[in-house]
């Protein structure tokens, strides 16, 4: 059985493979901008925050950068693992780009703006508005702002104001819209104007494992909304053991493609394996084509099974030419051309971070130590990258003079496997140690001494875990392994996904600059 079939027996017709975009992406939105497509997706604690990306079909996806690059623009000193950047929402309006979300921790909606995608995006304009997962829809001259919350019973509900978009001014007040169709976490509404109705969608049964994207339609944008019948149009909580890895569907945006037609990008993660509960990488960008009825509701399309409610690891998406190959592999070489997917904890103080290129064109990268440590919700010395694929390898080198600098395989402060080289200014010892951090346990497996000079150090990971190593003199010495399920959402909790980083740190207070001369990740594509 290949990977794809092992993915769901009910896959396999088309020409797209999901998930599209690989690693912890979550909470995708799109918009059409100038013959292009834009999409956003949330960050949490990482900065930059939210990955901007475009697409010329929906499908290839090619990270042109981030949408807030400055501390102004999104404060994440001190925030809390899977707190900060909540979902966003992208939408193009009269030349103007707006990417409006959540900063969780401080429980505030905001939107930036720009006329220029490839350039800065504003200031942060407040929204006085409650509620995670802010969208937008403009028409005739109107904003409409809606975000979730709850009604006077406490059950899920959508609120809506109108606001000035220039100011962020509210100029009605919140009322509710919706009420969802009755399943837990009713939040990522999107509110579209498609033919003769207005279209509500959301997402329900949380993030996890009963996630779902239902919806409704009304014939004004106040409502009121007569849900779907046959909700939700789409979700994988009922596919079990061998049919799917693919689960946590949910939370997507509707959008028209090159071919006129819509489809829903949403979010989803795969699972370790087929009765292996757990996922580790994050909740990732996926894709299926959605058609319209003669009675105007919309259903998941395929050509082999008609209104499944599924989401499929193959789909059939006639606005793609072709699927291109996506190669998640970075080098330092890679890193300094685009640093595109060089990802900081919080508020990081980018001077402690400098990328040199000798005459021969070899980079290398100098992090200053701090006293902060990985166990920390403090910015930590940390400059990663996410994982992408579960088969993949990772050979770094790191020199050191005193305290430690290595590779962390990182889900949060609590959860990390690292393997790193140590070294004591005093007696000019040096060796190469794996610790195991996994909730309260935290473990140096096990510890080898080295000769002077930069330790050679890796891993190699599959779906269910990492093997870590050293090299001296060429040989490969085991260090030990441990397990990718004691990194994944459902052992360690939170909204993100794991990263390979290199980081530095000196509990003695002195800090000196680790030297990071390779950092070579592969992580091909193995499902195309
Ligand atoms: C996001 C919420 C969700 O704001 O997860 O999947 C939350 N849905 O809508 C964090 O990503």
């Amino acid at each position: 059985m290949n990977e794809i079939e092992n993915f769901g027996k009910y896959v396999s017709e088309g020409n797209v493979t999901n998930p599209i975009v690989k690693g912890f992406y979550p909470d995708p939105s799109v918009c059409f901008a100038e013959g292009k497509y834009y999409m956003v997706c949330s960050s949490m604690q990482y900065f930059p925050g939210v990955p901007l990306f475009e697409s010329d079909d929906l499908v290839n996806w090619k990270q042109i950068g981030h949408v807030l690059t400055r501390s102004s623009q999104i404060d994440l000193e001190n925030v809390n693992s899977s707190g900060g950047v909540f979902a966003p929402t992208i939408r193009y309006n009269d030349g103007v780009f707006y990417m409006v979300t959540t900063n969780d921790s401080y429980h505030k909606n905001f939107y930036v703006t720009t006329k220029d995608i490839y350039g800065e995006w504003s200031e942060p304009v407040f929204v006085d508005q409650a509620g995670i997962d802010p969208s937008l829809l403009f028409e005739d001259g109107k904003c409409y702002f809606m975000s979730n919350g709850s009604d006077e019973d406490n059950n899920g509900c959508i609120f809506q104001c109108e606001i000035n978009p220039e100011t962020g001014e509210k100029l009605s007040e919140s009322r509710p819209m919706w009420k969802g169709s009755g399943g837990r976490y009713l939040e990522s509404p999107h509110l579209y104007h498609i033919g003769e109705y207005y279209y509500v969608m959301a997402a329900e049964g949380g993030t996890e494992y009963g996630h779902m994207i239902t919806y409704a339609r009304g014939k004004s944008p106040y409502g009121p909304f007569e849900n779907y019948p046959e909700n939700p149009v789409i979700t994988n909580r009922n596919l079990g053991g061998h049919q799917s890895r693919i689960q946590g569907i949910g939370h997507g945006d509707l959008i028209m493609g090159p071919d006129g037609e819509y489809y829903i990008i949403c979010l989803g993660f795969r699972q370790l394996a087929t009765w292996v509960p757990y996922h580790h990488l994050g909740r990732e960008v996926f894709i299926t084509p959605v058609k319209f009825g003669e009675d105007g509701w919309f259903r998941v399309a395929s050509p082999v099974f008609n209104n499944s409610h599924v989401m499929r690891a193959r789909v059939e998406i006639p606005a793609c030419k072709k699927q291109e190959k996506t190669d998640y592999s970075v080098s330092l070489e890679s890193l300094y051309e685009n640093p595109v997917r060089l990802t900081y904890l919080r508020k990081p103080d980018l001077s402690n971070y400098g990328f040199v290129k000798d005459e021969n064109g070899k980079v290398s990268l100098r992090i200053k130590q701090t006293a902060v440590t990985l166990n920390e919700t403090i910015s930590p010395s940390f400059a990663g990258v996410r994982q992408s694929e579960f088969e993949t390898e990772l050979r770094a080198e790191v020199e050191v003079a005193d305290g430690e600098a290595g590779v962390t395989v990182y889900m949060d402060e609590n959860n990390h496997f690292d393997i790193f080289m140590s070294a004591d200014r005093n007696s000019g010892a040096m060796s190469v140690s794996l610790r195991i951090c996994e909730g309260d346990l935290k473990t140096v497996v096990k510890t080898e001494s080295i000769e002077k000079g930069p330790a050679h150090i890796g891993f190699r990971s599959t779906a269910y875990g990492y093997s870590f190593f050293v090299e001296k003199g060429g040989v490969e010495i085991p260090l030990g392994g441990a397990q990718s399920k004691y990194l994944s959402s459902e052992v360690c909790g939170g909204f993100t996904g794991v990263f390979a980083a290199m980081y530095a740190t000196n509990p003695s207070g002195e800090s000196t600059w680790a030297e990071f001369t390779r950092f070579d990740w592969k992580q091909e594509d193995t499902y195309i």
